[in-house]
């Protein structure tokens, strides 16, 4: 079984937005913004709408710049999570119920305090590349297996 999901990170150089996510899946890490594509609903509007529920601002521009598979031992739901590159917005960030916004030095991005597969994509990210990966998790959120591959576009 597949969920699809987005995750939106906010890059104006040298500096990344990210949020503190406060609540539900994946609550006291830093990370980008996102949520499940709900029926019927296009994968970049997912990432346009959770990037205003959460944080409050309308993203001028997205660009889709990986997608990646992530498994968890013993389960076989598999999130397959688009991730989009967003630069200009309007409005404000502003902490929500489910995020606290801040804003990151690219040299002092928290990885201690994200979701470790993060410190493999995001120098991708930055670099202004495309990729594709898969990461399989043990029961305390180790990566225990990844594969992650530069492409030259994502188009399916
Ligand atoms: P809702 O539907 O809002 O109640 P919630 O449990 O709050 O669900 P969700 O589904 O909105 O969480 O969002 C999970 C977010 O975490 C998505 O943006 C995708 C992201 N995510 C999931 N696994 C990740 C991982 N291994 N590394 C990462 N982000 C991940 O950096």
């Amino acid at each position: 079984m597949k969920t699809l999901l987005t995750l939106t990170i906010i890059y104006q150089h040298p500096k990344v937005l990210l949020g503190m996510k406060k609540r539900g899946f994946g609550a006291g890490r830093w990370n980008g913004f996102g949520g499940k594509v709900e029926a019927g609903e296009k994968i970049e509007d997912t990432a346009k709408r959770e990037l205003n529920e959460e944080v409050g601002i309308s993203a001028v521009g997205l660009e889709k710049v990986g997608i990646i598979d992530f498994e968890f031992k013993g389960n076989s739901e598999i999130l397959e999570v688009h991730i989009f590159k967003g630069q200009d917005y309007s409005g404000e960030p502003v902490e929500s119920e489910e995020m606290k916004p801040q804003w990151f030095l690219i040299d002092a991005i928290p990885f201690q305090d994200m979701w470790s597969d993060d410190k493999y994509w995001l120098p991708l990210f930055l670099a202004g590349k495309k990729f594709k990966g898969y990461f399989l998790f043990d029961e305390s959120d180790t990566v225990i297996k990844h594969e992650l591959s530069e492409v030259k576009s994502l188009s399916e």
